[in-house]
């Protein structure tokens, strides 16, 4: 309290008041001393004080900078980690088979201690990999999401490999790169010729060695992360059938199935019905692998659309994966199936075939009636009871010709040494080999698993192949003569519904010359066939054809030195002169300018911004247009395309959409064009307001033929000459004639029953490139209805003489049209 009155700041008229002046003056000295010190103690107290006060400033201001450090610091390092890992980190995901550690039950538990040890094993392996290669900078880590047993023994170990990389520096990433180091680091023994080496002590498979990239949606999901939507099942007992059903009514669906299996045997998984989103897996998928993991590589079959038909798969190990997938769920998505546990089959045996007339057996492929899975190979050995008969394979839905330089999409055969590739078609085709002996290999092509082949067999007679009242294919086969020209292909190579147009000849009254081209062509032009047999080297060709050295006689116009293969062994092809095409080359497609509005149905559609196809328009949201169009990976992605309607002038449509879905045919052959077609499903329909503008075009009925020299019109922005790569700004129209179909087939040799020719044998007008996919428009008679009689397909050049356009026969695919678009009848 005193402290405080003497500390209590004096006032000077106060000081003055009490003091007395006379008696004052060494008194005064004392008491300005004594206010002196105390003035001074004061100002030391309040220093003090005040220093005391600085002190908790600095501390409290210390604090708060320190954490603000921290913030920008831990923001930072969070930017710098978490965000380099979403948007430039890389995941790899792959598996090997580990040969030296036997798999143990407790590997299935995560949190086992056996787990953990044999994952930080192979992890450590992988770090040891991947910081002493050329990717060290951007190598983060490498993940072991599970270890499981499989029918090679040992263990097979997936992981997932992710590296941080800046954008620019991503495209040095590559799958192969970073499989090669995995591999390379693997030290093989040049003694025993196994595949197995050590990787920094462990005895790692090359061979098992498979890695791709991979989502990060996968790679946080099955490393713990992500989706809970993640089952393990194992299968335990053969043939049992283990329930798998999924319904999502809202939200974002992302579920992993991994199956597994009894060591040795196989998972066979039945999806029974799928509710899903059509749009080519854009949105919604089911997708099954041949691994525990994602790994691309290993994808044995995706479905992008509903279905309700049972469709089942084979795994190739004793496990399989498979993942349900909605970016959006709008509607109700639902999956039910089922998997087994199936014992693993050989494929192939030998066959005494009884030698009746009939076919009396028949031979599958692996695991029928399922998808068969790749890696597959069969053998067969036939015999049949007498030399005198030879053995007729019946493909159903499929048909083999010979094997090209190219490989085979569809399983390739080796029938008593001749290679043949198989291909899907939508008939029946016989194959017949002239021998009593006759050893059929086949083995799969592909990396995905393919449809089920069922193949009857049956013997027949080699000298008389043909009952009286039959009809002979050019490969020897036999139909009744009642069957020809009835719209079904009886015949291996079609020949019986090929050559309808033209009334076969009776050549027995009609003089038969080879200047009438009846002769030896490969074609038979007569009922009897009169006009073809007889072509051996001993009978000459006229002046007219070239003798091919396997004994036929060809067109010289046609064959010879023409950039096409007529003869087997090309030597209608030999000893040509670089000058062989002259003048040929430079002729102009021979169009006009369309009007705006003439061709309603005409589409151009764009590929990445680029003119790269044409279509036609059948309805207010479908498409028709080529299957070649979409051909490849980046082709058949529907978000790279846009389809531009009601336009003339190229960049000036009436209505653009992007493309919702791509439809290409089942059985589009890629070797020969054959099933060229494919449906487009636009993202949002035309109105009806630009009816003046767009309109679809008819879609003629099976039955609907057209008639060699019936006049129709082609269309499109394409070349408007062979050797000109500029495209048409303004759409093009070609006046064409439908050609024979005979004589179309002795030009090209290879037209099938899907195919039309259309043009001038002149070759004044024609399509060309950039027209594909376009529309061949045939109108009705009396000026009538516009029929879409064909679909730019392929040819020869464009406008070459004797070469015309080949087209997809339209009628032929009414049913398969109306099985996507009911409406457009
Ligand atoms: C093409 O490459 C193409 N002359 C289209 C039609 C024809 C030839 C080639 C027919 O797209």
């Amino acid at each position: 309290m005193d402290e405080q009155t003497s500390d209590k700041p004096a006032k000077p008229e106060d000081e003055l008041s009490v003091s007395n002046v006379s008696v004052q003056t060494a008194d005064s000295e004392d008491q300005w001393e004594r206010l002196a010190r105390k003035l001074s103690r004061k100002l030391k107290r309040e220093a003090e004080k005040k220093s005391v006060w600085n002190f908790q400033n600095k501390i409290i201001l210390f604090t708060v900078v320190l954490f603000i450090i921290g913030v920008i610091t831990w923001t930072l390092l969070w930017l710098f980690i978490v965000q380099a890992e979403s948007k430039d980190a890389l995941y790899f995901v792959g598996l090997f088979r580990v040969a030296n550690i036997e798999f143990l039950p407790e590997y299935r538990q995560k949190e086992s201690r056996e787990f953990r040890s044999v994952a930080q094993n192979v992890q450590q392996v992988m770090n040891l990999v991947y910081t002493k290669s050329a990717f060290s900078k951007f190598y983060k880590q490498s993940i072991v999401s599970d270890v499981s047993n499989n029918n090679n023994g040992g263990l097979l170990v997936h992981f997932w490999i992710v590296f941080v990389v800046s954008q620019a520096k991503s495209q040095i990433f590559c799958e192969d790169c970073v499989a090669a180091i995995l591999k390379n680091s693997i030290q093989t023994s040049t003694t025993n010729r196994t595949s197995v080496g050590s990787l920094q002590g462990l005895a790692v498979d090359m061979d098992s060695i498979v890695l791709s990239v991979g989502l990060r949606s996968d790679y946080s999901s099955t490393t713990g992360t992500g989706t809970n939507c993640i089952h393990d099942l194992h299968g335990d007992r053969l043939h049992q059938h283990f329930p798998l059903d999924i319904l999502v009514t809202s939200g974002r669906m992302i579920c992993y199935f991994k199956l597994i299996a009894l060591v040795g045997h196989l998972i066979r998984l039945s999806v029974a019905s799928i509710q899903i989103e059509a749009d080519n897996c854009i949105t919604d998928s089911l997708t099954i692998y041949d691994s525990l993991m994602p790994i691309k590589s290993k994808i044995l079959y995706r479905i992008c659309e509903p279905t309700n038909s049972v469709l089942s798969f084979v795994s190739t190990n004793n496990l399989m994966l498979v993942t349900l997938k909605s970016t959006k769920v709008e509607e109700v998505k639902k999956f039910h199936g089922y998997f087994e546990v199936i014992p693993q089959e050989k494929c192939g045996k030998a066959i005494l075939s009884l030698g009746s007339p009939e076919f009396e057996g028949s031979i599958m492929s692996p695991y029928y009636p399922s998808y068969y899975p790749p890696k597959c190979i069969c053998a067969w050995n036939f015999q049949s009871p007498q030399k005198n008969l030879g053995i007729a394979l019946k493909f159903h839905n499929y048909t083999i010709s010979e094997k090209s330089i190219k490989g085979c999409e569809h399983g390739w055969w080796k029938i008593n040494d001749h290679m043949y590739c198989g291909y899907y078609m939508d008939h029946q085709t016989i194959f017949r080999v002239a021998s009593f002996v006759v050893n059929v290999e086949f083995q799969c092509s592909s990396k995905c698993s393919e449809r089920p082949l069922l193949v009857e067999y049956g013997s027949y007679n080699l000298s008389q192949p043909c009952p009286l009242g039959s009809f002979e294919c050019h490969t020897g086969l036999c139909i009744r003569k009642t069957q020809r020209c009835d719209g079904i292909n009886d015949c291996f190579d079609e020949s019986d519904e090929l050559f309808c147009d033209v009334p076969k000849q009776d050549c027995n009254t009609s003089f038969l010359t080879p200047q009438n081209s009846l002769f030896c062509d490969g074609i038979n032009d007569c009922e009897n066939g009169q006009d073809e047999q007889g072509c051996t080297e001993s009978v000459p060709c006229t002046n007219s054809t070239f003798k091919c050295k396997n004994n036929i006689c060809f067109r010289k116009q046609n064959a010879r030195c023409d950039g096409i293969k007529d003869c087997i062994d090309g030597s209608d092809e030999k000893n040509c002169s670089n000058t062989k095409y002259s003048t040929m080359h430079h002729r102009i497609v021979g169009g006009s300018d369309a009007q705006e509005g003439e061709w309603p149905w005409q589409v151009s559609l764009l590929f990445g911004g680029v003119a790269y196809c044409g279509a036609s328009v059948i309805s207010k949201e479908w498409l028709l247009s080529a299957a070649h169009c979409f051909q490849g990976n980046r082709l058949s992605d529907p978000r790279i395309w846009t389809a531009h309607l009601g336009m003339r002038t190229q960049g000036k449509a009436k209505f653009i959409s992007t493309v919702r879905r791509i439809i290409v045919h089942e059985y589009y052959n890629s070797r020969n064009y054959d099933y060229d077609i494919a449906l487009l499903q636009l993202s949002s329909p035309w109105l009806d307001t630009m009816r003046w503008l767009i309109q679809p075009i008819c879609i003629p009925p099976t039955t609907h033929r057209v008639h060699t020299g019936e006049k129709c019109w082609v269309t499109g922005w394409g070349q408007k000459r062979e050797a000109d790569d500029e495209t048409s700004a303004l759409l093009q129209k070609a006046e064409v004639e439908i050609v024979d179909q005979t004589l179309c087939h002795s030009a090209y040799g290879f037209i099938t029953a899907r195919m039309l020719c259309a043009g001038m044998m002149s070759g004044e007008r024609d399509s060309c490139k950039g027209d594909s996919g376009g529309p061949l428009s045939c109108r009705s008679k009396g000026g009538g209805k516009w029929f879409l009689m064909g679909i730019v397909s392929w040819g020869y050049g464009c406008g070459r003489p004797s070469f015309p356009g080949v087209y997809t026969r339209v009628s032929n695919f009414a049913t398969w049209i109306h099985k996507y678009v009911p409406s457009v009848f």
